[in-house]
């Protein structure tokens, strides 16, 4: 194991020997004297190869990327513009890198989006894309902590499924032994279960499945979801929920992240409550707008764009019509006609979409019917509600999203390791 991390060199004395084991980012030599900047996970490391030392012919060997492990000396004055030196007694090549490289890191040469996803690794050793994933598990791991600290269980749930949790056509088929069955949308119904379970607060961070055909910045067609269910609650309590993990996230990510500030969109811990308005108001705001009306539908991305601009950053739109959302949200007592739920915005990017569910086994199957679905298929799921089941509401988070917006990144591929798209299944 690595003793050390080319960070810790920081703040340690002169005259310290230490090892250093990274890649060789870049190898320069000259008659007397030469340099290879190392780098970990990190940051950059000069090691000074002089004359003397008896590995200075390695570094016509070298080749850039190569794995190396360099033993040395801290100097009484760093001469380096990255910052950290170290005198070097004696290099080892671990593992030479071929070349050319598949792409460049350090060059100032724009590589398009599929040649740095076909070589991801490389294009992951890029400090700038490093750090974004950085910020992602800083970012999850908040979320994560809020969510533990207020009673929730993280749990895991299939991904193989034989009903369509969510309707609608965006599945992927998959061949089961004799069977056709689907890659999930969603853990919703098996987080519903979990709630009946007696479990009470559940949370889930695990990968989503969308077969849809659009190829755009916002999509991907597996993504990380977060969801949560919690019982004896509303859909106020899931958002109060949802903006202090989200809080929590961001808060943590700021505080563990180098220099986080600098590159991300969001320069400080979002303010709670978020500000609230209903999908109501957001009609009247498009009409004033002279925007086609689109009462009982969906609001496209256009609307969207008008409505996101009366608001700085994260804001809630509650109380959509029942018609736009899936037969487990609960109506508004006074309103049938609208529900206990919401989307979680930024500007015109939707995070999150979250309520309160329907806790009543009849209506739930009604509910079912009423979208086309047969309710035979979810009798697993029905008969739950059937032996106690406590009025429940909960979200699902994309966290893609929730980096790409936290971070300002143009294209959500850009938050996933390896990420699927319409066309891309690879690496
Ligand atoms: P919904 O279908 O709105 O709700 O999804 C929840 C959140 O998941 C993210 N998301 C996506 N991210 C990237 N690419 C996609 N193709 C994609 N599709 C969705 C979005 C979205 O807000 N069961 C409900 C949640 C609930 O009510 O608890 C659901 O899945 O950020």
């Amino acid at each position: 194991m690595k003793e050390i991390f080319v960070s810790d060199i920081d703040g340690m004395a002169a005259g310290k020997d230490v090892v250093v084991k990274g890649w060789a980012q870049e190898i320069r030599v000259m008659k007397n004297i030469g340099f290879i900047i190392i780098r970990d996970s990190t940051g950059l490391v000069q090691a000074t190869v002089k004359r003397d030392c008896p590995d200075f012919q390695l570094l016509e060997k070298i080749s850039r990327e190569s794995v190396v492990s360099v033993s040395g000396t801290i100097p009484e004055s760093i001469k380096s513009n990255v910052g950290r030196e170290i005198i070097t007694s004696q290099i080892t090549v671990l593992n030479l890198s071929e070349t050319p490289l598949l792409i460049g890191i350090t060059d100032n040469v724009e590589t398009d989006m599929d040649t740095r996803f076909n070589s991801r690794f490389i294009d992951l050793r890029k400090p700038e894309i490093a750090r974004i994933f950085r910020a992602k598990s800083a970012i999850l791991w908040g979320m994560r902590n809020y969510l533990m600290s207020n009673k929730f269980m993280e749990v895991q749930t299939p991904k193989t499924v034989s009903a369509a949790t969510e309707g609608g056509a965006e599945l992927f088929h998959v061949k089961y032994f004799e069977k056709d069955i689907f890659l999930n949308q969603s853990p919703q119904l098996y987080k519903e279960m979990l709630v009946a379970s007696g479990v009470e607060r559940v949370f889930e961070v695990g990968p989503a499945f969308r077969a849809e055909e659009h190829n755009t910045p916002r999509h991907l067609n597996e993504f990380t979801s977060i969801d949560i269910e919690m019982a004896f609650a509303d859909h106020n309590d899931a958002m109060l929920m949802l903006e202090n993990a989200i809080a929590n996230g961001i808060r943590n990510f700021m505080d563990t992240v180098k220099d986080a500030k600098s590159f991300s969109l969001v320069k400080s811990i979002p303010e709670t409550p978020f500000p609230r308005i209903t999908y109501s108001e957001c009609l009247q705001i498009l009409k004033k707008n002279d925007y086609p009306a689109i009462n009982g539908d969906d609001l496209n991305n256009e609307a969207l764009k008008i409505i996101g601009k009366r608001f700085e950053g994260f804001y809630f739109i509650t109380e959509w019509p029942k018609s736009v959302r899936p037969f487990y949200t609960a109506t508004l007592d006074e309103k049938p006609e609208y529900t206990k739920s919401y989307d979680l915005q930024f500007r015109e990017i939707e995070i999150t979409s979250g309520a309160q569910r329907v806790h009543n086994p009849v209506e739930l199957k009604k509910r079912i019917e009423e979208k086309g679905l047969n309710s035979e298929n979810f009798e697993f799921y029905l008969k739950t509600f059937r032996y106690g089941m406590p009025p429940h509401a909960g979200w699902g988070l994309g966290l893609e999203r929730l980096v790409q917006v936290v971070l300002g990144l143009p294209n959500i591929r850009e938050a996933s390791l390896f990420p699927r798209d319409r066309t891309r299944v690879f690496p």
